[in-house]
């Protein structure tokens, strides 16, 4: 594991360089799930799978950017499932993005998952590695090497509402319960970066990010194995929650398909129980 780790912190570095000088602008191919790419997507892409394709623990690489698992070493005992550059929306319009990595063993379940990293790019380099069955440990890029600022504990509850989605395709009950946390007092923080909007939730030590399911994507948008899965991880071990649309643990998930979606609720105890109970008759 070790070793995965020092990789992808020569990544977060490479790709980091890579947004700050690389051209913009969208490439002329799609992915799996029918986007078009940035040049930044597939050039991360291929940081990531030459740096971990060498790595001996690993037995697969699966990429949020291809549609097939690339086997790379019959002796490797982890799944390495990630997204190279979340944000393709923002990042030219210089908002902060991310990468995100989950680490599984033993088949493609949320309950394999046994470690996850994220790192956000923004005014700074920043990364949160979590180990099942510890706190995630915070980092921050210092010239070229990444400082331990210590672990992320969430509160009970927090102030911040990041809600995703299309509010005009939201259902009922979800509007009803993102404006009761606004009437209660919350304030809006939702830049359309799955990875600053969490990293803020988390770092703040509470509040709630949504992605709900909506009457054009039932099934929601953020993708199990590369985006919702490794989240979970993080937020449940930092001693919040993470649930689905049916109020269950997000790491009970088992996607059928490498690139499905869920519905994905992220937050400290007080806003996931309001969910709970906003979801409870719908
Ligand atoms: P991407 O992987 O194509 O970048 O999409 C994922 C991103 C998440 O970071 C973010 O939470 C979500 O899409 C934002 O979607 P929306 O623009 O619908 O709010
Ligand atoms: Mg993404």
């Amino acid at each position: 594991m070790q070793e995965i780790f020092e990789k992808i912190e020569e990544i977060a570095l490479e790709i980091d360089n890579l947004i700050k000088t690389a051209e913009g602008g969208y490439s002329d191919h799609s992915n799996s799930t029918g986007d078009v790419q940035l040049k930044l997507d597939i050039l991360s892409d291929e940081i990531i799978e030459q740096k971990l394709s060498s790595v001996k623990t690993i037995g697969s690489l699966i990429s949020e950017e291809k549609e097939n698992i690339l086997e790379v070493s019959s002796s490797g005992k982890y799944t390495v499932c990630y997204d190279p550059l979340d944000g393709s929306s923002i990042v030219d319009y210089n908002l902060s993005v991310g990468s995100i990595f989950g680490i599984y063993e033993n088949g493609l379940n949320a309950e394999n998952i046994v470690a996850s990293v994220y790192i956000v790019y923004g005014p700074r380099v920043e990364m949160v590695k979590t180990l099942k069955g510890s706190k995630p440990e915070h980092y921050r890029l210092v010239g070229t090497k990444f400082l331990n600022l210590g672990t992320i504990t969430m509160q009970e509850s927090g102030k911040i509402n990041a809600p995703g989605g299309t509010q005009k395709n939201w259902y009922p009950y979800h509007k009803l319960l993102i404006d009761s946390l606004f009437q209660d007092g919350y304030r809006l923080r939702y830049s359309g970066g799955m990875v600053p909007d969490l990293h803020q939730v988390l770092l703040k030590g509470g509040g709630l990010f949504s992605y709900p399911g909506t009457t054009d994507k039932p099934k929601g948008k953020l993708r199990d194995l590369f985006e919702v899965i490794p989240f979970a991880l993080t937020f449940i071990e930092a001693g919040g929650e993470a649930i689905d649309e049916h109020g269950l643990s997000l790491l009970g998930i088992k996607p059928e398909h490498p690139h499905d979606t869920t519905p994905c609720f992220f937050g400290s105890k007080y806003e996931i129980a309001k969910v709970k109970e906003a979801y409870a008759n719908a």
